[in-house]
């Protein structure tokens, strides 16, 4: 029996090392032998990806309902992708998913970006298999490289965020796993991996969807 990939996301505040453990994690499955994708939100390269880019880096401005779109939209965009990837039985490793997308924006609390109605564009998405959310405290994360560049690096919107960012667990149909990522980096790795092992030769249930 084919068995499909799974799909594994890596979730977190900004800076909270989801990109570093990524590229790690995607050295480790391939060492042991597996096909592994990495995909990254928002994929900046794509056209609604450019308009994200020029919006995060405050080049641009838009309305927060249209950005919220956009967000699912570029999520939209590599749906068909991600599944693909699967069927073929390969691994996707996704740093940053629909989690990420309901979170900043419940953050920025304006009516009527509600729970329900940020929710709502991403439903029916492909459902991550397992879902590794990088736990860190807005403080930790502010101390590491490069944070305060973008609109979204500020501390109460970090805070919110954090708030907010378990809301979307409920509704997937994968394992949704608190990883502590304060600790250094090897130590992140070993436990994201004591989850990642066991899905690496693949399932035999079909994608879920989100919610
Ligand atoms: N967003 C995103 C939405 O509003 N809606 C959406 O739908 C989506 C998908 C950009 C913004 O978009 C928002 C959220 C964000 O505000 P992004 O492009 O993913 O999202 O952001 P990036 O700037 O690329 O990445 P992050 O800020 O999220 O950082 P990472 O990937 O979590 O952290 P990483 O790995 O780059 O590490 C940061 C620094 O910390 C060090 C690293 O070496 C690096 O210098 N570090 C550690 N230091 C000590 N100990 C550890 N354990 C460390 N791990 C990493
Ligand atoms: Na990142």
């Amino acid at each position: 029996m084919s068995h499909r990939g799974a799909f594994i996301v890596i979730e977190g505040l900004d800076r909270s090392g989801k990109t570093t453990q990524t590229e790690t994690i995607q050295k480790r499955i391939q060492e042991a032998g597996k096909e592994v994708v990495c995909i990254k939100f928002p994929d900046r390269s794509t056209s609604i990806g450019k308009m994200i880019d020029s919006y995060l880096r405050s080049q641009s401005n838009l309305d927060d309902h249209v950005v919220h779109l956009l967000f699912s939209a570029n999520r939209w965009e590599l749906a068909s992708t991600i599944l693909a990837h699967l069927k073929q039985g390969k691994v996707v490793l996704c740093d940053r998913y629909a989690f990420s997308g309901i979170a900043f924006s419940v953050a920025k609390n304006l009516p009527p970006i509600n729970l329900a109605w940020a929710r709502a564009p991403d439903a029916s998405l492909p459902s991550p298999d397992l879902t590794l959310f990088l736990d860190i405290s807005p403080e930790a994360a502010q101390s590491r490289g490069g944070y305060g560049e973008e609109r979204y690096e500020k501390e109460g919107m970090q805070r919110r965020s954090q708030e907010r960012i378990s809301d979307g667990k409920g509704g997937g149909k994968g394992t949704w796993i608190i990883v502590d990522a304060g600790r250094d980096m090897s130590a992140v790795t070993e436990e994201m991996w004591v989850h990642i092992r066991p899905l690496l030769d693949g399932l035999d249930t079909p994608v879920g969807r989100l919610w």
